[in-house]
């Protein structure tokens, strides 16, 4: 059996800069038709995705300095997976080690920190973004590259928030019983 509230309501925060994919992340998950004009997130977006037995509450937090420096250890607290999306530049990847840094200070510690490393459609014509295994050297947690442009790779960010909560149910199974 699933514990209920991790199965029913499971809380996925997306943080990362702006412009590095987090609506169009959401967007891919709740199949919405991918939007490509840019519109700076005002706030945040909060979106629920079903599928299998899970339902996430999918939280796509403004990317905006301002509302970081403000809000994002409130933002995060309750969180069952977070997703540190990048758009796997050099630049954007190492400043993004600061998100990660107040992530780890404020969920739970079995609460996992995955990195997103996006526009991985870029990597062959942009010499100056990184691989994967450039993103999760750089970052030092697991990290899955995606390109959340194509509706195609709904599925396999889907596998990798299942593999994520999966983890995470057996964590609380543990502690429970
Ligand atoms: N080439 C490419 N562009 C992307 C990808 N993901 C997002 N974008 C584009 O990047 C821009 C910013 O995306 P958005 O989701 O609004 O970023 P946010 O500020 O993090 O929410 C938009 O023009 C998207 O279409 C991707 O995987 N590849
Ligand atoms: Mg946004």
């Amino acid at each position: 059996m699933l514990s209920s509230d991790i199965s029913n309501l499971a809380k996925i925060s997306l943080i990362g800069h702006p412009a590095v994919g987090k609506t169009t992340i959401l967007k891919l998950l709740s199949k919405k038709i991918i939007n490509r004009i840019y519109l700076p997130t005002q706030g945040f977006d909060l979106n629920t995705v079903e599928f299998d037995q899970y339902r996430l509450k999918v939280w796509d937090f403004g990317g905006q300095k301002a509302y970081l420096n403000m809000y994002l250890h409130s933002y995060l607290l309750g969180t069952d997976i977070v997703l540190v999306v990048t758009d796997s530049t050099k630049e954007n990847v190492v400043s993004s080690k600061a998100l990660i840094n107040i992530a780890k200070k404020t969920v739970e510690n079995d609460c996992p920190i995955i990195a997103i490393a996006n526009k991985q459609d870029l990597t062959s014509a942009d010499k100056k973004r990184l691989g994967v295994k450039g993103v999760q050297d750089l970052l030092d947690v697991k990290t899955y590259g995606l390109t959340a442009i194509d509706p195609d790779e709904r599925n396999k960010l889907l596998d990798i928030i299942k593999i994520e909560l999966n983890k995470a149910i057996s964590r609380k199974e543990v502690k429970i019983s």
